[in-house]
């Protein structure tokens, strides 16, 4: 039940929803099953906010885990996508608004030659490892535990048992088969890395990697991990994939390629690129993509792949997030956020730490920022969903799940931020 009262009308949708779909929800973290209580069923956002079933606003620190980054219902937005459905929804045939969008997306991300648009950042991933192993004729791939890019079969997998050994499903359904190429390294070592190419670098087909890792909470990727990821790619000639589906366009411009100055083979976005709504790409040297059906030897396709609605919001969006001064001050507001959590929780003497790139941030109650997964994962889970709650009961929607980053947009003002510090100061008092 949710924690106002039993007859919420939140609670009368999660019955229902979990008659007609598994869970109640269309994707796993939206139950709270990580930090219990109801999901609230939103009506409708707005700028920084939204409001649930019973009419509740909430300051919105998801914006739909990446994509609202101008910030809900922008009137350009709306209105690029209206224009475009008074047109027609989809054609299944090119669009002069799919060489738009993947012109500007090449002009923008400085390693993209090509790129081909599609659904999700799941296809985008699947796609891009499928093209890695069809371009090198290898079969292996390495991950990072920690990292999630969407739930490709190959990609659901965990550490090994050793140290170097290949990867075991993480959900039923995944054949052994199917991960047995996966090689899954801890984020952040460069040791195993380089141990790791040492001993069969000639048959490892890509490594992928979140630059800026946004999945198991945030957590930067240093710069000689990138940099000799980078070096031993080329040394071997596997290929490297930078996953910039969460970071792209969201801790900058040019992404996190363009923070580091390390340029991959290829990359997958979404999320920001859609602006809400179904786009995703993967992208990279000409000479990587060109080996892409249907000029070249790797299939992929999509129904509504390109899809000129989405298209729409998608370029409305990058439009928007080119004004000048944009990421400075989406930084800054999300800097400005975390350093009042902060200040907050040290007057209420809890442990607690923030972190923030770009308009993405990590809270993490701990005392120190995690710079690996297990640091991350020794964090106090039973405090954190303690202040989730008390923060949701305060108005104020964080991500239901302790290994979730947050999401500022450029609607989150100071006023925005300074209720969120507000409420936090009241909220870490409480679980002090
Ligand atoms: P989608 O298939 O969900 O569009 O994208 C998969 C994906 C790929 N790569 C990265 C780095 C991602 O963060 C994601 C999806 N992110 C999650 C947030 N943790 C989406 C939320 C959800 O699963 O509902």
């Amino acid at each position: 039940m949710t924690t106002e009262h039993a007859s919420s009308k939140n609670d009368i949708l999660f019955a229902r929803a979990q008659q007609s779909t598994p869970g109640g929800v269309n994707s796993p973290v939206r139950a709270f099953r990580s930090v219990g209580g109801t999901p609230r069923f939103i009506t409708r956002a707005e700028g920084p906010y939204f409001w649930d079933a019973d009419g509740k606003r909430y300051i919105d620190y998801i914006g739909s885990w990446g994509p609202a980054i101008v910030g809900h219902a922008h009137p350009q937005v709306v209105k690029a996508v209206q224009d475009a459905a008074a047109n027609g929804l989809s054609f299944g045939a090119p669009t002069e608004g799919e060489i738009e969008i993947a012109e500007e997306l090449c002009r923008l991300v400085p390693s993209l030659e090509q790129v081909r648009l599609v659904s999700s950042g799941t296809e985008a991933t699947m796609s891009a490892l499928r093209l890695a192993r069809g371009a090198t004729g290898r079969d292996k791939i390495v991950k990072f535990e920690g990292c999630y890019h969407g739930h490709a079969d190959s990609l659901l997998v965990k550490a090994g048992s050793g140290l170097l050994t290949f990867g075991n499903p993480t959900s039923a359904g995944v054949p052994e088969d199917f991960v047995k190429h996966t090689l899954v390294l801890d984020y952040n070592n460069v040791p195993q890395l380089e141990d790791a190419f040492a001993s069969m670098g000639d048959t490892i087909a890509c490594v992928i990697v979140e630059p800026v890792a946004g999945n198991m909470n945030l957590i930067r990727a240093t710069p000689e991990f990138l940099t000799r990821m980078r070096e031993l790619c080329t040394e071997h000639g596997a290929v490297l994939i930078f996953d910039e589906v969460m970071c792209g366009f969201r801790v900058g411009l040019g992404g996190a390629q363009e923070m580091y100055g390390i340029s991959p083979d290829l990359t997958a976005l979404g999320k920001v690129i859609g602006g809400g709504m179904p786009v995703a790409a993967f992208g990279g040297r000409s000479e990587l993509m060109q080996k892409m059906a249907p000029i070249g030897p790797v299939y992929q396709a999509g129904t509504l792949s390109g899809n000129p609605v989405a298209v729409a919001a998608g370029m409305t969006t990058l439009k928007l997030v080119q004004e000048p001064g944009f990421y400075d001050r989406l930084s800054a507001q999300t800097a400005k956020l975390v350093e009042g959590l902060a200040e907050a929780a040290k007057e209420a003497g809890v442990t607690f730490c923030a972190d923030s790139v770009g308009g993405m941030f990590g809270m993490y109650f701990s005392a120190t920022v995690p710079s690996t997964y297990a640091q991350m994962m020794a964090g106090d889970k039973e405090r954190f969903n303690r202040f989730f709650h008390g923060m949701l009961d305060e108005g104020v929607y964080f991500a239901p799940a302790m290994f979730e980053a947050g999401f500022v947009s450029a609607q989150h003002d100071d006023g925005v931020i300074a209720e969120t510090v507000e409420a936090a100061r009241r909220v870490f008092k409480r679980i002090a």
